[in-house]
C-alpha cells in the first residue's frame, strides 16, 4: 500500500494537493472521518471536505475556508485546524475534536483556487463568464441584503455580486448544504485573509444587530488567547464597523437565516505589510495562533 500523505505547513498546496490529503485522510481515521461534497463549481469541480464526527446527535462547528482563492492562507489555516483536530494530544483539542461534530470545507471555490494557482495568483472570484468579463464574488451573492452596499453590479469588478442572489452554483449547492444542516449548527467561521480581525454579522449595518453584545465578549476573549503565543493583534467587531460595509456575504447569511448562535469571518494575517502574498514562513504561526483562538472561542461558548 502506498504511503498516506500528512500535509507540512511551510509551504501553501494547490487543489490536487489538498483532495489528495482529505482523501488519506479518510483512509487513516475511517471511522471518525467522512468526504462531504458542500457543492458543484462552474467548471464542474466537486467542493470537497471533511466530517470529523466522533458519535451521533452532537452539535455542529462549520468551517469555511477559501471563498476568495487568493487568500491562500485561509484554506491553509482550516487544514491545519483539521489536523490538530485528528492528531493533536493536547487534551483541550481532544475535546473539541470529541464533542462536536466538524463540517470542514478549506477550499469552497475550487475553479478560483486553481487559476491562482495556474495564471493570476490575485484572482479573487469564481470563474464564470459574464459578457467579455470573468468571475462573480462568491461573498456578495449570497442570498441576504443582495446587491445593497459594498458590492457592484459591474462583472468587471472584484465585487461583482452576479446576476442575482445564489446565482452560481457555488454558493447556490453550498448554501442548500448548510440549510440541510443549519439547525443543528452552533458555531458558522468564515476565513479570510488580510487585516487581522475577528468580524461578527452583519456587513450592511454597523448597527449592533443580532446577539452582538455576547458575541463581541467572546471574540474579544478568543483574540485575547490569540495574541498570547506571538503577540499578534486582532481587532473585533461587526464587518461594517471593523473593515467597511459590505452585504450579501456567507456570514450574514448563515446568522439572518439560519439563526446560528455564533457566527465569525476571520481576517488573517498580515496587516497589509505581504497582504495576501502571506510569505510561507508565517503558515505555522498564523496556524498555532488562530489554533488558539478557536480553542477559547469554544471554552466560552461552552460557559455561555
Ligand atoms: N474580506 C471580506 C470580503 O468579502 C467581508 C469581508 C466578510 C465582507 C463578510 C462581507 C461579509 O470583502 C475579504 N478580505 O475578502
Ligand atoms: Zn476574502
Amino acid at each position: 500500500r502506498r504511503n498516506l500523505r500528512s500535509m507540512t505547513w511551510n509551504s501553501y498546496y494547490d487543489l490536487d494537493g489538498i483532495n489528495h490529503w482529505i482523501d488519506d485522510l479518510a483512509i487513516s481515521y475511517p471511522s471518525i472521518v467522512t468526504i462531504i461534497k458542500g457543492g458543484t463549481t462552474y467548471e464542474g469541480r466537486e467542493i470537497k471536505g471533511l466530517k470529523i464526527s466522533h458519535g451521533e446527535g452532537r452539535r455542529i462547528i462549520f468551517l469555511e475556508g477559501g471563498i476568495h482563492s487568493r487568500e491562500w492562507i485561509s484554506p491553509a489555516t482550516v487544514n491545519f485546524i483539521t489536523n490538530e483536530l485528528l492528531t493533536s494530544n493536547d487534551e483541550e483539542t481532544i475535546a473539541a475534536a470529541r464533542d462536536f461534530d466538524w463540517y470542514i470545507f478549506p477550499v469552497t471555490n475550487p475553479d478560483g483556487y486553481i487559476w491562482t494557482h495556474t495564471v493570476n495568483r490575485m484572482w479573487r472570484k469564481n470563474r464564470r463568464p459574464v459578457g467579455n468579463h470573468v468571475g462573480i464574488d462568491l461573498n456578495r451573492n449570497w442570498n441576504n441584503n443582495w446587491l445593497v452596499v459594498g458590492a457592484s453590479s459591474n462583472p468587471a469588478l472584484d465585487t461583482y455580486a452576479g446576476l442575482g442572489p445564489f446565482s452560481e452554483p457555488e454558493t447556490r449547492s453550498l448554501s442548500t448544504f448548510i440549510e440541510s444542516i443549519g439547525d443543528k449548527i452552533d458555531m458558522y467561521l468564515s476565513f479570510h485573509s488580510y487585516s487581522q480581525l475577528l468580524m461578527l454579522p452583519f456587513g450592511n449595518t454597523t448597527e449592533p444587530l443580532a446577539n452582538y453584545e455576547d458575541a463581541m465578549k467572546i471574540g474579544r476573549r478568543a483574540m485575547g488567547a490569540l495574541s498570547v503565543r506571538y503577540g499578534t493583534r486582532y481587532e473585533t467587531g461587526n464587518i461594517a464597523e471593523a473593515i467597511y460595509q459590505a452585504s450579501g456575504g456567507s456570514v450574514d447569511w448563515v446568522k439572518e437565516r439560519l439563526k446560528v448562535p455564533l457566527v465569525y469571518c476571520y481576517e488573517l494575517r498580515d496587516n497589509g505589510t505581504h497582504g495576501f502574498i502571506l510569505p510561507e514562513d508565517q503558515i505555522l504561526p498564523n496556524n498555532l495562533e488562530v489554533m488558539d483562538s478557536i480553542l477559547e472561542l469554544i471554552l466560552q461558548a461552552r460557559r455561555f
